[in-house]
């Protein structure tokens, strides 16, 4: 499965940009890093270890959006490249697609039934984030190599679920909507990024205050008055499963059954809100619609914080793309926030995935770019969706992958999780790659992808490959750029990762 090592370029050699100035701007643009020569041979490599490796001192305390922070250097793993996105906020910006987008879903849930939280700081702590909704001890979710921590107990939100025990406690509305940018150590590719932006909605229903107490009768009369929709979704799913996808202990089988209803029917509308939108604009922009019909489908999930959970996927680009989690939520927050008598539904999904769909962007590393030639695109949208048209993307740049083959650190052993997996050999893990990866290459890197990996059979070693695809959204990359990069990233895995280059 692997190609040779050291592979050229596709395309990258016949680029034109190719000169020494070009290789010094993308150093500097990239990485704080110093230059190094286009070429090095893996023992060199070893040797600049001390001088290369850039993993910075941790600071005393950071600041994010005006607040400062005490370090724990034990947890601290959030890099400078991260830390800057905090500010970004792309969920507000005028005319950005991402808050376009927000701004649709909203209107899908319209308050005062809905109240919306726009502006909630980034910085949670374990408990809100973790502990409030249930996550074991033990869930991989709370790792270090998945979350960035500032702190032991404070750490950059990984989903706007954080949020949910302080809005149910301030119990303002029956219902609201959060939309935040959330943080993730996790892979590179096309729909994945370290920081994306989600929303929140939750709904729920007071025992106390339906008429006679029915809360199911409540929900269907609510239910009811929602607007139907003509859309083809597969649901092959029932309303629980004692197994797969249990009926909490302290909800009757009727209750669960008219909230589940309840919530497909709200996220349904909103899909459907979104591919109105993108009928239009595609007519606007003269592009015929409906050969493929639209696929949505339904599917069995887990979260510990609701029961029976499910995901909405849709199809598009030749796969299914998941875009939103959901469920019952689980009673023990409404009590735990002080309302014990409510029972309801909450939902999370990811704004950008749905501004994919919304727009065409193939990328979602389009969402960061300060180009015009992206973000004009969007100008004037906000306010007149009327105006909403189809992405056009940039000429597509060569790609140019390069592998790289290394030993795990540890020696042999390990053997438990798979090399692409969480524990095993010592410390290693996936996401720290995708990390130095992200450092040193800023947005360049289109996908990183597992290619191999295998066991010493006398040492027990591991040994895995990766391969980096290196293609810029903006320009071509010459060969002889890429090639600084990965030389880096390798000097920089074994400085930080302590793995063997091979
Ligand atoms: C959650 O984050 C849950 N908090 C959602 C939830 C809320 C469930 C309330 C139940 C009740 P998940 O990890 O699947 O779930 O993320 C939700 C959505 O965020 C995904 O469906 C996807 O659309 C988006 N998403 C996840 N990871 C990324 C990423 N790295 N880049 C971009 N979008 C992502
Ligand atoms: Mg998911």
């Amino acid at each position: 499965m692997i190609g040779p090592r050291g592979m050229a370029c596709a395309g990258g050699l016949l680029a034109r940009v190719g000169s020494r100035s070009a290789i010094s701007r993308v150093v500097r643009q990239n990485s704080p890093l110093r230059p190094l020569p286009a070429t090095v041979t893996a023992p060199a490599v070893r040797c600049w270890r001390a001088q290369y490796s850039t993993k910075p001192e941790p600071p005393k305390e950071v600041t994010i959006n005006s607040k400062t922070y005490p370090v724990d250097p034990e947890w601290f793993n959030v890099s400078s490249t991260i830390l800057n996105l905090t500010s970004r906020k792309l969920h507000l910006q005028k005319d950005h697609p991402v808050s376009i987008t927000r701004q649709i879903i909203e209107s899908v849930f319209p308050s005062p039934t809905y109240l919306a939280y726009n502006n909630l700081d980034p910085v949670v702590s374990t408990h809100e984030n973790f502990d409030s909704l249930g996550f074991p001890p033990n869930h991989p979710g709370r790792a270090k190599t998945d979350t960035y921590y500032i702190n032991g107990t404070t750490l950059l939100r990984t989903h706007t679920s954080a949020h949910e025990a302080e809005l149910f406690k301030a119990s303002k509305s029956p219902g609201y909507l959060i939309s935040a940018d959330v943080y993730r150590r996790d892979e590179i590719d096309k729909s994945h990024y370290p920081v994306f932006h989600q929303m929140e909605g939750a709904r729920v229903w007071d025992r106390n205050t339906v008429p006679n107490g029915d809360v199911v009768s409540a929900v269907y009369k609510d239910l009811e008055a929602l607007p139907k929709h003509d859309m083809i979704i597969e649901d092959p799913n029932p309303p629980f499963h004692p197994d797969r996808n249990p009926l909490q202990p302290s909800h009757s089988a009727e209750e669960a059954e008219a909230v589940g209803k309840h919530l497909k029917r709200s996220l349904e509308l909103m899909v459907a809100e979104i591919f109105k939108r993108v009928k239009e604009s595609h007519a606007r922009a003269g592009i015929q619609h409906g050969s493929e019909p639209l696929k949505v489908r339904w599917v069995e999930a887990y979260f510990p914080f609701t029961s029976p959970s499910w995901e909405l996927e849709v199809w598009y680009q030749d796969g299914w793309l998941e875009i939103l989690g959901c469920g019952v939520s689980q009673q023990h927050i409404l009590r735990d926030a002080g309302v014990a008598s409510q029972i309801g539904w909450a939902f999370g999904l990811g704004l950008e995935r749905i501004a994919m769909l919304l727009f065409q962007i193939p990328d979602i590393r389009l969402f960061w770019s300060r180009d015009e030639r992206f973000l004009g695109q969007f100008r004037g949208v906000e306010g007149d969706w009327g105006k909403m048209r189809p992405f056009v993307g940039f000429s597509r740049h060569p790609a140019c992958y390069k592998d790289v083959s290394f030993w795990l650190p540890g020696h042999g052993g390990g053997g438990a999780g798979a090399a692409g997996g969480r524990g095993g050999e010592g410390e290693w893990h996936e996401n720290d790659l995708m990390e130095v990866v992200r450092d040193v290459c800023g947005d360049v890197v289109e996908d990183v992808v597992m290619m191999d990996s295998f066991t010493h059979p006398k040492t027990g070693r591991r040994s895995v490959c990766y391969r980096v695809n290196y293609r810029s959204l903006e320009r071509t990359l010459t060969n002889e750029e890429a090639n600084g990069l990965h030389e880096r990233v390798k000097g920089e895995m074994v400085g930080r990762l302590g793995v063997e280059i091979r």
